[in-house]
This record gives C-alpha cells, structure tokens and sequence, in this order.
C-alpha cells in the first residue's frame, strides 16, 4: 500500500517511522511519503492560510497550495486500479469506525490531507471528489488543534490490517470492534505472570485449565465492561448471538429483555 501525506507540520508524522507502521515501511509493505505543503507555495512567506469569507474567526487554508501539492502528488494516479482515496481528517467528518479501516486496507494508495481545525476551502475537497474517492472522517468528538494526530490514528488502524503486517493472523479475530468480534463487546481484563503480584492474585478460573469455564469467565468480563463503558453496544446486540448465561448475566447487572429479545437498561438503571 501507498500511503501521501501533505502537512505543514512533517515532524508531526515521526511516529510513523516507528513500531508497527515503522517495520511494515522497513519491509516494503508500506511505502509512506510525508510532504510538506509549504513547498507548494511561492510567496515569500510561504502563505497557506487566509481570513474566511463571509467572516468568523480563525483562518482557512487558501486552495493553491493544496490543488498544486494534490497534483504533483497524485500525478501518476491512473483510472480504475491506482485510483487513490483521499483521506481528509475534519470534525464534521463521518466517524471512523473499523469498518472504514478494513475498506480502507483493500485500496492500493490513500492520501491524506490533515488541516488546520477551521479547515481546507471546501472548493479543494470538490475538485477531487471529482477525480478520487474521497472519506472525510472525524476519529471523534473532542476538539484538537489540526488533523495530523487523526492521520497517526487511522493509519495505524489501517496498516495493521495489511497482509502481513501483524505476525499472527490470528490476532485480528478477537479484537473488540473487529466484524465477527464476540458480538461487539469489550475485551475483558488480561492476566500474565506472575500469579501472585502485591498479594493481588491471577481469578483462580484462569488458572484451572478448564477452557470452557475460562471462556464463560472471559465472556462475562467482557459483559461487565461492556454494560459499564458502552452501554450503546449492548443496546444493538443481536439477541440471537445472546445465550442464556448472558441473558442471565445481564438480568443480573439490571438489564431488562424487551420484547424484540433486545436488552436495555431497566428503568431503575438508565435514572443513575
Ligand atoms: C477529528 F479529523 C480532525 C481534524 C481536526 C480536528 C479534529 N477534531 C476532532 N476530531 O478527528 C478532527
């Protein structure tokens, strides 16, 4: 996968030489250029942004540097195989979920075009919208200062999924989020040596070798981080991937059956 990434701040995407993303560029199954917009400029100082029309605070970056920068970058992008998507991070973008990073990770070449927060001339994201596919996502609803960290974010969540990449393909499947996930629940808590540590001990279950009750153990765990950090995910569970010792479990954390076969919080649970 080719990966483009125009900025005015290219020390923001040292980390992707590090760590996984590091080592899939090390290998060659990730070619990753940064490039810095300024040198699609030719004032002397080197302008990207301008005051908004119509008024309002804050700056908008000006539309030459970014169509010359898109361009020169995308020059040899053909019809139809080495089409590219042009990733653009915003606030009013749609959310990024793990479903867009596994659409992501089919396509050969992704560009990125991080903004400063007010954001890029909208006439830009037209022009090629025209020409590639084009995602504006958001990675959440908290307010940063430009698009650079959301780039680290998604193209971390991207490259992991590339052939390759992790060292065991199993380790995809039980991700909380992944498609197939144990039915879009959290992870529960994890354990290691030693079995002791500060008189805390390792649940006894985990340590019994009894890999039925290990694998309840985990599936409850997972319900009760899941009733207490996301309460939303148990609210669209499919009810027919519910056995009966989740209906039970969640009975007991004051979850009520609906009529559907769906749960939600019971009255009493949704006050607090
Ligand atoms: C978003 F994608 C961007 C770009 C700039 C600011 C942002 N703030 C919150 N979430 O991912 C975002």
């Amino acid at each position: 996968m080719r990966i483009d990434v125009i900025t005015i701040f290219p020390e923001y995407l040292e980390p992707l030489n590090v760590s996984l993303v590091g080592k899939a560029r090390a290998r060659g199954q990730l070619d990753v250029r940064v490039h810095n917009l300024r040198d699609w400029t030719h004032d002397r100082h080197n302008t990207v942004d301008d005051s908004p029309f119509g008024g309002g605070p804050g700056m908008v970056m000006k539309p030459e540097p970014w169509g010359e920068a898109l361009d020169a970058v995308t020059a040899e992008a053909e019809e139809g195989e080495r089409r590219p998507v042009l990733v653009v991070p915003t606030p009013s973008g749609l959310p990024f979920t793990q479903e867009l990073a596994v659409e992501l990770s089919e396509r050969p070449w992704l560009v990125f075009t991080p903004a400063r927060y007010e954001g890029i001339d909208r006439r830009v994201i037209e022009e090629y919208g025209d020409r590639f596919d084009v995602r504006e996502v958001s990675i959440g609803d908290y307010v940063l200062a430009g698009g650079e960290a959301p780039v680290l974010v998604i193209v971390e969540a991207v490259a992991r999924l590339l052939p390759g990449v992790l060292g065991n393909a199993e380790s995809h499947r039980d991700d909380s989020f992944a498609p197939g996930a144990m039915a879009d629940l959290l992870e529960g808590p994890v354990y290691t040596k030693p079995p002791v540590w500060r008189e805390r001990e390792v649940p006894e279950v985990l340590l019994s070798g009894h890999h039925g009750k290990v694998a309840r153990f985990r599936r409850d765990e997972a319900f009760r981080r899941t009733t207490a950090n996301r309460p939303d995910l148990i609210e669209r569970c499919d009810p027919a991937a519910l056995d009966k010792a989740d209906r039970a479990l969640l009975a007991e954390l004051g979850w009520e059956e609906l009529p559907d076969g769906r749960f939600g919080r019971s009255a009493s649970a949704v006050e607090e």
